[in-house]
This record gives C-alpha cells, structure tokens and sequence, in this order.
C-alpha cells in the first residue's frame, strides 16, 4: 500500500510534518523498524502503540523522509502509513476573557459557573462527590503542576514537549476539571498528557502515542479514568481515531470534547461533534444562552457554562477565558464525580446518567436542534 499523502482535511491550518503513524498487521513492529534501519534511511523511532487485538490496531511513530515512507508502506506486515498533520487547534477560544472579576458576582468562593451546576443559583456550589479516585486526563498544552490550587494532585504522563505548560490552556482547563477553588471534581488525580508544543499546536502522529499511554495507564492503575479533549477541528481529521475511542470506552474510559467554536453544525467539527464514544460540549454563558459562537445541533450531547470562567492561569494565579474548551472541563469533572459515586457496567451507562442528571429545557433562545441539556452535579 503506498503512503497516504497529506491531505487538507480541516478547514483551519494543517501542516505536513516529517513524522509518520505506521500501523503494522501485528504488534510485533520489529520488522518494519529493522527495515528502516538497514536501509539507511535517518529514520528515528518515537514510540510504539498498541491498542490491542481487538482493534488490531498496532504501530509506531517515526520521523523519517518521504522516500523512506514511501518504501516503508510497500514491506510486508505494514498496514498504512499516514503522514501526521500538525493543527492549529486551540487558538479560537483561547483569548483573555475581558469581563473583570469585579462584574461577575462570586459569593462563598463558588464562581458562577460552579453556582450554575447545582441547579440552584444561590452563591453556592452544592456538591456530593469531589471525585477521588478518579484519574483525569488532560489531554492538552499540559499542566502547570506547582500551583497551589491543584494541591500536589498533579502528575505527569505522556509528553509531546517537555513536562511543562508554557501555553497556559491546560493549566485553566485542568483548574475546571479539579482545582480547590474553580474546580468541578476538587479531589480528583489530575494526570497531565501534554500533546501539543508551545504554540498550541497538535501533530496526529503524537496523539497516538498519547492515547497508547492513557489505555495503558488506565489499566495498570485500576482506577476509574476520564479523558478531557478541549480540542479539535471542522473536518475529517479525527476519524482515523474511531477504533482507538472504542478501544478506550470499551475498557472504561469516559471521554468529555468538546464541540467547537465555529459556529457551524457540531456534526462538521472532530472529534467533539462527529465522533462515537464521546460526550460531545457546547457551551452557555451566565445568561443561560449558547455561546455566540459555539457550535450546535444534534450531534451536541450536552450543555455546560463555557463563558467568562474563572480558572488557573500559568501567569498570574487565576484568569478569564472563554469557550467550548472550558465547557468541556465541567463535564469532565461531573463524569469524575458520576464514577467516584456509583457503579456502573459500562461507559454509556456513566454517560447516560450524566445526561439523566442534567437540567432540561433551561437554556433560552434559538438553539439550533441543540438537545436543551444543562449539566447538573450529581446530587
Ligand atoms: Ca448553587
């Protein structure tokens, strides 16, 4: 099979890279390294995944040059070999929030946000779980680990560049998610999986590997997991990714993504949107109406507050910013709480009571065949 060319499936900014996802028949890669080894290629190994037999989806990733990946697709035992894509896929919603602190109303630490999903608007978040036990994962720009809010509930996993967060995006979604004051689920282990560098840029090839390390570490550790993706695109990119979020939801994992912020129909956005397995995200301001700008329709799962949200910043301590990816994190964190409070025999069950949690027919105004969800905590 000849290698796939690099095709420009988003509408926002794609580019080729020098890495490579080839995914082999069978999970012994050896042969196809050993290929490129002995024919001089300059080809240099970064990882193997290994989404086991049911998916039979195995591989690894390598920075090599086309000729080399042009060769390497016709040996035997190699399945497809697909350039990696690097996309620009944060930047959106990721813009300083201007609504000061001063003109929000905050009372008894609960920020609005918070306030909103106890279903009461009293000042007040009102919750049953904060989620311990629970592994989160946060598949973004990474995590800034010593800031006091998370508490040392920081720990570090896959990296795609350095065990650092110098892009801030993670740091305020894993401060939704988890964090003493702003946080959903304020007992939950925040596990960083940085996949993007220091532009908030995220290459496919190392999504892969990223996801490899959360199926793995969600088994070893015995623990309940849940992965929060604050990112994606309009486009076909993520559908590469079907059997991995299959593999993933059929060993437990819950998935939170969120929906996009194009304004277009969530069916066109990935993989919050067009994706199976997934709680899909858009986002309500405090007058609970959708975002301006937030995707919509019935590919949308649910409805979470995505305005003006007060999280942990890299610089300074705390920070406004706005969007489906900080939506996303609420859901996230009531998936925590949904795991750490009752039992249940699979992934669509923990979703299912999510969603039966939830407030119905509160938002206002055109959404669009959106279903009118709004996460609620569990109480
Ligand atoms: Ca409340």
């Amino acid at each position: 099979m000849r290698a796939a060319l690099c095709v420009f499936l988003l509408i926002s900014v794609v580019v080729c890279t020098d890495n490579y996802i080839i995914k082999t028949i069978t999970n012994d890669v050896m042969g196809a390294i050993s290929f490129l080894n002995k024919n001089n290629h300059n080809a240099i190994v970064k990882g193997n995944f290994n989404f086991g037999l049911k998916s039979g989806l195995f591989g690894f990733v390598a920075q090599m040059d086309e000729v080399a990946a042009d060769e390497l697709s016709r040996q035997d035992g190699v399945v497809e070999v697909i350039r990696s894509e690097k996309i620009h896929v944060f930047a959106d919603d990721f813009v300083p929030n201007k609504i000061s602190l001063a003109s929000r109303s905050v009372q008894n630490n609960a920020t609005y946000n918070l306030d909103l999903l106890d279903g009461v608007l009293d000042g007040k978040y009102n919750y049953v779980s904060g989620g311990a036990g629970v592994n989160v994962y946060v598949m973004d720009s990474g995590i800034k680990d010593s800031h006091p809010e998370f508490e040392g509930r920081v720990k570090w996993g896959y990296s795609a560049a350095g065990k650092t967060d110098d892009f801030g995006h993670g740091t305020h979604v894993a401060g939704i998610i988890g964090s003493k004051t702003y946080g959903v689920a304020k007992n939950v282990t925040l596990i960083a999986v940085r996949v993007s560098d220091t532009k908030g840029s995220i290459e496919t090839a190392n999504l892969y590997l990223a996801f490899d390390y959360v199926l793995n570490e969600h088994k070893k550790s015995g623990k309940h997991g849940v992965i929060n993706i604050s990112f994606g695109g309009i486009g076909d990119s993520f559908k590469t990714f079907a059997k991995i979020f299959e593999t993933l939801v059929d060993s437990g994992v819950a998935i939170a993504a969120s929906a996009g912020n194009d304004f277009k129909d969530a069916c066109l956005h990935g993989p919050g949107g067009n994706m199976k397995g997934l709680l899909s995200v858009s986002s309500v301001g405090g007058s609970l109406k959708m975002a301006y700008d937030s995707n919509y329709g019935k590919c949308v799962n649910i409805l979470s507050p995505g305005e003006a949200i007060l999280s942990t910043c890299i610089s300074p301590p705390a920070c406004y910013h706005r969007g489906t990816s900080m939506a996303t994190p609420h859901v996230t964190g009531v998936l925590a709480q949904a795991l750490s409070l009752r039992k249940f025999n699979s992934t669509q069950e923990v979703y299912d009571f999510v969603l039966k949690s939830a407030q119905v027919g509160i938002i206002k105004g055109d959404l669009q065949n959106t279903p009118n969800v709004f996460l609620n905590t569990p109480k």
